[in-house]
């Protein structure tokens, strides 16, 4: 029935379910797109899903007057922590467009701003960390970004402090997140899953119930302070106080809940993955790393001992291309869900019924040579200078997602890692001390996987 669509051969019952590896499921479809072309479409045990790579078809789903974000899978599953929060909400919702509308304005411009002197406070625990280690210590690169993002969304989300740097292991919180979406991630729907996850879904409920209660009482203190943090110009008050301009109406305690376990699932993994993966390109392409020096160098200065400002930040351009690239080679969210509005055909020839699940493939989009040239798969931040940006076509860089769903995080994430990279390079030599090739984890998102690096102070002599 999806002809002319391609797909490969399937199995009775299971169709193409066991097929895709089930620790690298992207990756997997990313080899398969190149076996099976710009559009494909598997058999998830009856349930039909038509995975799309191509360029010219991505920029006809990218028109949301036809398609539009859909929650399914294990998107849906994440809605056990994210409940009816920004990420898992069906745009139908009333609360998401309500949510929306109040946090545009804490994720905006202005409120960055104020964030920054605690986006300082947190990357300077970092390099302070990095400044005491031993000659013989490694850094677990993903470890260390991770702390270092989520204790960010933390201080700027609601004043929390995770301590990520003072402890071996994460925050109690986080060992309940991540293992949570561990859980999540893991079940497939397939037969009998049930019986053989018995112990971890009542881990899972446990976890939750902790999240929530330690959130909820953050919620309930913030509530009884009201005046003390009146100055306060975090998230979380933003959420108490916004009014969606469209409703008159306020968010609830249980939906800001839900929202601060959105920004903790969605702002922390993405970002760490992000800078991780660009610490990895600067250690392969010295070339690059020389022009980062000598931005930061005319940008920061060399003295360590002032903090960067905002406006500083903001100037880190060379920065932001390399962090743009390394979106575009390893998008840390590779792939988004959407559907449909109508019966649909695309290509001119590929017909879609109304509600059918589309995956756009988004680490395969950012390497299709129509739009990237012969050579997609070579890191180049010339990719992001003004001029190649200008002639790009529209739709060819997604990673963070298409049109009023996309990321609302953005500018805090790139704010954030320009800021990170631009201190670390400010003070560090780095090391490649096990010439590392990426190889990348699947979670809920993507990041390298065993990626340890050394770090010497720049004025050391080599
Ligand atoms: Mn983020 C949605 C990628 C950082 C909060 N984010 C999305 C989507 C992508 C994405 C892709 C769309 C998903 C979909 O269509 O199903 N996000 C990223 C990346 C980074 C990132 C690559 C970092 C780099 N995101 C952040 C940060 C926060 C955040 C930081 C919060 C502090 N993201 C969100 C929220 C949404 C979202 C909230 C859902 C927005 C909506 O649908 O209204």
């Amino acid at each position: 029935k999806l002809s002319p669509i391609p797909h490969p051969p399937k199995k009775p019952v299971v169709g193409n379910m066991l097929s895709l590896d089930p620790n690298a499921p992207v990756q997997h479809l990313v080899k398969l797109s190149k076996e099976l072309g710009p559009i494909f479409w598997l058999d998830m045990m009856g349930a039909p899903i038509v995975i799309v790579s191509g360029h010219d078809l991505i920029d006809e789903l990218s028109d949301e007057k036809r398609f539009d974000k859909t929650v399914r899978g294990s998107l849906r599953r994440v809605r056990a922590v994210g409940g009816d929060g920004l990420f898992t909400a069906d745009t139908s919702e009333p609360n998401w467009s309500k949510a929306h509308n109040i946090l545009l304005q804490p994720f905006g411009n202005r409120a960055m701003q104020s964030y920054h002197p605690s986006m300082v406070d947190i990357a300077e625990q970092l390099v302070k960390k990095w400044e005491r280690l031993n000659a013989d210590e490694e850094i677990d690169v993903v470890h260390d970004m991770t702390a270092l993002t989520l204790d960010t969304i933390g201080l700027c989300g609601f004043d929390y402090r995770f301590n990520s740097f003072y402890r071996r292991d994460y925050h109690p919180f986080v060992e309940s997140l991540v293992r949570s979406l561990e859980t999540i991630m893991m079940t497939r729907g397939l037969p009998l899953e049930n019986l053989w996850m018995q112990k971890r879904r009542k881990t899972l409920a446990q976890d939750v119930a902790f999240m929530n209660k330690m959130v909820d009482e953050i919620i309930a203190e913030r509530r009884r302070n009201a005046e003390a943090a009146e100055g306060k110009k975090d998230m979380l008050g933003a959420m108490m106080t916004g009014v969606d301009r469209s409703t008159g109406e306020q968010l609830d305690d249980i939906n800001i809940r839900y929202q601060i376990n959105t920004f903790l699932i969605a702002g922390h993994e993405t970002t760490s993955g992000l800078l991780s993966c660009t610490i990895y390109a600067l250690l392969k392409h010295p070339e690059v790393l020389k022009k980062a020096y000598e931005e930061v160098d005319r940008v920061l200065g060399p003295d360590i001992n002032v903090k960067p400002t905002y406006q500083q930040t903001t100037q880190l351009t060379y920065i932001t291309q390399i962090l743009k690239e390394a979106l575009r080679l390893w998008p840390p969210a590779p792939a988004y869900g959407i559907t449909p509005l109508n019966d649909e055909t695309i290509g001119g020839k590929y017909k879609l019924k109304k509600n059918t699940f589309i995956t756009v493939l988004v680490m395969a989009l950012h390497r299709d040579p129509s739009v990237w040239g012969p050579n997609p798969d070579v890191f180049d931040p010339e990719n992001f200078s003004r001029e190649a940006e200008a002639r790009r076509p529209i739709n060819a860089w997604k990673p963070f997602g298409n049109g009023q769903r996309a990321c609302i995080g953005r500018g805090f994430a790139m704010h954030e890692a320009a800021l990170a990279i631009g201190m670390i390079l400010q003070r560090f030599k780095l090391i490649d001390v096990h010439r590392y090739q990426m190889h990348l984890k699947e979670t809920l998102t993507v990041k390298p996987d065993g990626f340890k690096i050394k770090v010497r102070p720049r004025a050391d002599k080599d």
